[in-house]
C-alpha cells in the first residue's frame, strides 16, 4: 500500500512527539516537526520522488537522515526507529500530548509520578485532584485538561470528515474499478457532509457479490474484516475507521441511497409521509401493497412523497421537507460559486510558500480574486506584522500585482483582537489596508459577557471587513469562546462585517449549527480556507460542507460576489477597499488576459464572469452533478 505525503507526515509528526518524550536532543525533535511540516504541505507525491536518487535531500527542510526515513517508509511502511519508540510511548500516550493545557513534557511528568498512560487513567487522576499537586501543575490546570477531555470524548471514535476523505475516494475507486459494478455511492453522514464521521458506508451495484466482496475485504487499507456476508461486509481501515459496504439491487439503487444517507430522523419522517398516503418506504422502495411505485432514483422516491429532491447536506429533519413540500429549499452554494479566497498566508509569516506561489496558486483555481492576510504583531511566533512591516508590504503587493496578472491581490492582515478588544494595529497601518479581517488568538477563556464585549468593540473598529473563525474552537480540542451569538451576529449585520466558515478541517468554524444562526441574523458570511500553503486552498470545499449544511446560498457569501460587487459590500466600512480603488479599477480593464497555454484542464474555467455563472447554472440543473461522488 502506498502511503500518502499525509501518512508520512503523520508519522514524522508523532516521532517528534516522541523523541520529545524521550528527552531527545531538541534540534532532532525539531528537524522532525519541519520535516512533518514540509511533507504535509508538499505538491508531489513522495513515492514519486523516493526513488530518484538526491530529490528527496533537494527539498527544504530535510536533511540526509529525514530522506533515508522517507525512503524506509515508502518501500516498507514504516521505519525502525518509529517502530521503536512506538513500543515505548504508544499512540494514547501521544494522543495525551494533544490536549488543551498539557505537551509532551507534562504528560511524560504524568506518566513518571502518576503511572498515567491514556485518556481513562487520566481522566481518573484528574477527578480525583491529583494532577494539581504535580510541580508545575495546580488546579486551574487540572480543570482545563477535565475541561478538554470531555471535548474530545464528544468525537471520541469520530473522525473529521477531511480525515475520512481521501480513504473514501480510494475505497470507491477501487470498488467502481470491480467488473461489472455500475454504481457507486458513499451514503451515511459522509455523504450529509457532517464535520465528523462515525464510520463510512458505502453502497455498490452491478457486479457479481463474490468479485465486490473480494475486493473490498481484500483493500490494501485494511486490517480487519469485521463481517463478509453476500450483501453486506464491514471491515477496520489500519487508520481505524470502520466501514460497511452493502451490495444492492440496480433497480432499488435509489432506495437503498436514500435510506443508508439518512439522517435516521429524516428517513423517520420520510416514512411518516409515506403511510400517511397509504404507501410504505423502505430501503428496497416505495411502494403501495404489491407494487412498487419508486425505488431506482431519490428523485423518483422524492416525487412520489410530493417532494422536492432534498440535498443530503440538509437531510436532519430541521424543516427541510416543508421546504420540499413547499418548493422552497434554498439553491445551496458550491464551491464553483465562489471567486476569491480571502484568508490566505505566506511564509512572510506563519505559511509555508511565498506571496508570488500562493498568488499564482489562487489564480490556477480559476479565482478572480484573492487576499492576502498575515497575523499581526501580537502573533510574534508566527512571524506577525507591525505596522513598519505593514507598510514594507505595500510594495510587496504591488510587484506580485505586476508578477501575476489576471487576478486581484487585496493586500490585507488578519489582526489579532486584544484582550480588551483593541486591534493589535495603527489605525495609520490599518487604512493602508484593502481587506482586515479580525480574530481571537488568545485569551478565549474568557467568561462569556467579556468577550463578547471584547469582540462587539473590535466590530465597530471602522476598517474591519470580518472575522475570522469567529469562535476559535478546534474541533475535538477545543471549545469556542463563550460567545452571545445573538449580540455579535446581530451587531455584525448592522454593521456591515462578514462572519467567516474557516475551511481549516478541525476548525469548521462557524460550525453548520452557528451559520445558520448567523444567517437568521442576517449576518454575510465569507467561506475561506486560511491556507498556509497551496495545497490547503483546496479545503476550501469543507468550509462549502458547513454552507450547504446550513443552508447558505451564493447570495449570502460575500466572496461569491465578483470583485465589483464585493468592493460595494465593504467600501463603507472606513480605509477598505476604497484607497486602491482607481488604482483596482484601472487594472480591471488593463489587465492582459492570461494567455499562458495551459495544459488541458489544468487550469479551471474562470469564475465570476458571465460564462462562468452560466456555466455553474448549467452545472446546477443536471441531477447528474448533484449524484456525483464521494
Ligand atoms: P455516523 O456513522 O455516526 O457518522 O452517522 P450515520 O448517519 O452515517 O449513521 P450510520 O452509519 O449508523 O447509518 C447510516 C444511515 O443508515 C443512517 O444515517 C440512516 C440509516 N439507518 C441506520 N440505522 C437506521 C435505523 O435504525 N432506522 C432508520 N430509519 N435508518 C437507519
Ligand atoms: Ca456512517
Ligand atoms: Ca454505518
Ligand atoms: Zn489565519
Amino acid at each position: 500500500m502506498a502511503l500518502s505525503n499525509a501518512d508520512i507526515a503523520r508519522v514524522f509528526s508523532r516521532m517528534a512527539v516522541m523523541l520529545e518524550l524521550d528527552q531527545a536532543n531538541p534540534f532532532r525533535v525539531r528537524a522532525y516537526r519541519e520535516g512533518a511540516r514540509v511533507i504535509e504541505t508538499l505538491v508531489e507525491p513522495l513515492t514519486a520522488l523516493a526513488p530518484v536518487e538526491g530529490e528527496l535531500e533537494k527539498l527544504k527542510g530535510i536533511g540526509k537522515d529525514l530522506a533515508q526515513k522517507i525512503r524506509d517508509l515508502v518501500a516498507s511502511g514504516t521505519t525502525r526507529t518509529y517502530d521503536e519508540l512506538l513500543k515505548k510511548y504508544p499512540l494514547e500516550m501521544i494522543e495525551l500530548t494533544e490536549l488543551q493545557g498539557l505537551g509532551p513534557k507534562r504528560v511524560r511528568q504524568l506518566r513518571d509520578e502518576l503511572g498515567i498512560g491514556d485518556r481513562a487513567s487520566l481522566e481518573a487522576a484528574a477527578r480525583e485532584g491529583k494532577l494539581r499537586d504535580l510541580p508545575g501543575f495546580g488546579e486551574k490546570l487540572e480543570a482545563k485538561v477535565l475541561q478538554s477531555l470531555s471535548v474530545a470524548a464528544e468525537v471520541s471514535g469520530r473522525v473529521l470528515l477531511a480525515g475520512a476523505w481521501p480513504l473514501a475516494t480510494e475505497i470507491a475507486d477501487a470498488m467502481r474499478r470491480v467488473p461489472g459494478v455500475r454504481r457507486v455511492e458513499l451514503a451515511g453522514s459522509f455523504r450529509r457532509r457532517r464535520e465528523t464521521v462515525g464510520d463510512l458506508d458505502v453502497l455498490v451495484a452491478g457486479g457479481r457479490s463474490a468479485g465486490v466482496m473480494d475486493a473490498f475485504t481484500k483493500h490494501a487499507r485494511v486490517i480487519e474484516v469485521l463481517g463478509r456476508g453476500e450483501t453486506k461486509s464491514s471491515v477496520r481501515l489500519a487508520s481505524g475507521l470502520q466501514v460497511d459496504l452493502r451490495h444492492v439491487p440496480e433497480a432499488s439503487f435509489g432506495a437503498a441511497l436514500l435510506y443508508f444517507t439518512g439522517s435516521k430522523a429524516h428517513n423517520i419522517e420520510l416514512r411518516k409521509i409515506a403511510i400517511e398516503n397509504g404507501m410504505s418506504l423502505n430501503e428496497y422502495g416505495l411502494t403501495r401493497g404489491e407494487r412498487t411505485v419508486a425505488s431506482r432514483t431519490e428523485e423518483d422516491i422524492y416525487r412520489a412523497l410530493s417532494l422536492d429532491w432534498i440535498p443530503p447536506e440538509l437531510r436532519e429533519a430541521q424543516g427541510e421537507i416543508e421546504l420540499a413540500r413547499e418548493g422552497r429549499l434554498p439553491r445551496l452554494i458550491e464551491e464553483s460559486d465562489l471567486c476569491g479566497d480571502l484568508h490566505m498566508h505566506t511564509d512572510r509569516s506563519d505559511g509555508r510558500h511565498s506571496l508570488e506561489q500562493m498568488v499564482r496558486a489562487a489564480k490556477e483555481r480559476g479565482y478572480a480574486y484573492c487576499a492576502i492576510t498575515e497575523h499581526s504583531k501580537s502573533l510574534g511566533m508566527a512571524g506577525g506584522f507591525n505596522e513598519e512591516r505593514v507598510l514594507r508590504s505595500v510594495d510587496e503587493i504591488a510587484a506580485v500585482r505586476r508578477k501575476v496578472p489576471g487576478i486581484e491581490v487585496l493586500h490585507g492582515l488578519e489582526v489579532d483582537i486584544l484582550a480588551d478588544g483593541t486591534l493589535d494595529l495603527e489605525d495609520d497601518a490599518l487604512k493602508r489596508l484593502d481587506w482586515v479581517i479580525v480574530s481571537l488568538h488568545s485569551r478565549l477563556d474568557q467568561p462569556g459577557p467579556e468577550v463578547t464585549k471584547r469582540v462587539l468593540r473590535a466590530l465597530e473598529h471602522p476598517s474591519v471587513c470580518a472575522m475570522a473563525h469567529p469562535t476559535g474552537r478546534l474541533i475535538g480540542s477545543r471549545n469556542g469562546a463563550a460567545l452571545d451569538f445573538e449580540a455579535v451576529f446581530s451587531r455584525a449585520a448592522e454593521l456591515g462585517v462578514a462572519m467567516e466558515i474557516n475551511s481549516q478541517p478541525d476548525r469548521t468554524d462557524l460550525s453548520d449549527v452557528n451559520a445558520r444562526f448567523a444567517l437568521e441574523k442576517g449576518v454575510t458570511l465569507v467561506i475561506d480556507t486560511d491556507a498556509h500553503a497551496m495545497n490547503h486552498l483546496e479545503l476550501i470545499r469543507f468550509g462549502v460542507f458547513a454552507a450547504r449544511r446550513a443552508g447558505v446560498t451564493k447570495k449570502n457569501v460575500l466572496n461569491a460576489r465578483p470583485l465589483a460587487k464585493l468592493k460595494d459590500a465593504v467600501r463603507h466600512r472606513g480605509a477598505s477597499l476604497a484607497p486602491s480603488e482607481p488604482r483596482l479599477a484601472k487594472r480591471a480593464k488593463t489587465a492582459p488576459r492570461d494567455t499562458a497555454p495551459a495544459r488541458r484542464g489544468a487550469v479551471p474555467a474562470p469564475r465570476c464572469t458571465a460564462t462562468a455563472r452560466r456555466g455553474a447554472a448549467a452545472r446546477r440543473g443536471t441531477p447528474a452533478r448533484r449524484r456525483r461522488a464521494p
